[in-house]
């Protein structure tokens, strides 16, 4: 099994901390997302159906989009609610890459990455869909379950988490128990600063 991504990409950490986590024996490449995308690692071109990461490979399979991944790893490994909360792990997957998804990424270009400056009304507009976004997700949490959908950790939490675990670069509020999650999940075996995690090869 062999995963591709790159140090910057929320979408790479969730399958990565995923496969960490689970003490999944994987090959890990860096693929340059700021280079033009021609000149990326041919292999992984031919491989990767948008040129993006993260791209899972595994027996012969070319596996991309993060959260799609994510149920690839739990139905395969039979981990992560692919038995018993499958339903509601892929509702909350199909919320996240529309909601916190797609505002959070672009709220955190905006400050972190050249070239991806957002006017004044649109980091306004992002913001306030954000505010609403982690306002469902701190409502959720408030009955003080452990994970997104009860007591065990599913899939759910690492593709809501890809972007949350960036949060502070993107200079926005973190709610209470949004905060309190993020510390659970960072405290499972297998977390480590995405910097680490994902900016260096690793060979199985
Ligand atoms: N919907 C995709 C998004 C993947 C994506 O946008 N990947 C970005 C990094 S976060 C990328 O590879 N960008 C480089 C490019 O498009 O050239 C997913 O969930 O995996």
């Amino acid at each position: 099994m062999k995963l591709y991504g790159h140090p910057d990409s929320g979408h790479a950490l969730k399958v990565k901390f995923c496969l960490n986590s689970a003490s999944i024996e994987h090959e890990y490449e860096v693929i340059d997302i700021f280079s033009d995308k021609k000149s990326r690692n041919p292999d992984f071109l031919s491989r990767s159906k948008h040129g993006e990461v993260p791209l899972l490979v595994d027996d012969g399979k070319n596996l991309t989009q993060s959260n799609a991944i994510l149920v690839y790893i739990a139905k395969k490994y039979g981990l992560y609610g692919a038995d018993s909360e499958l339903q509601a792990c892929l509702e909350w997957l199909m919320w996240e890459s529309n909601k916190i998804g797609m505002c959070l990424p672009q709220l955190r270009a905006d400050k972190k990455l050249k070239g991806c400056e957002l006017s004044k009304g649109a980091r306004e507009w992002l913001l306030a869909r954000y505010v609403h976004d982690v306002s469902v997700i701190n409502n959720e949490l408030e009955d003080g379950r452990s994970f997104i959908v009860g007591d065990n950790l599913t899939i759910a939490d690492f593709s809501l988490c890809g972007y949350l675990m960036y949060a502070e670069e993107a200079e926005v509020d973190i709610p209470k128990n949004v905060d309190v999650w993020r510390d659970r999940l960072k405290s499972l075996d297998g977390w480590s600063n995405p910097y680490e995690m994902l900016g260096t090869n690793e060979n199985g």
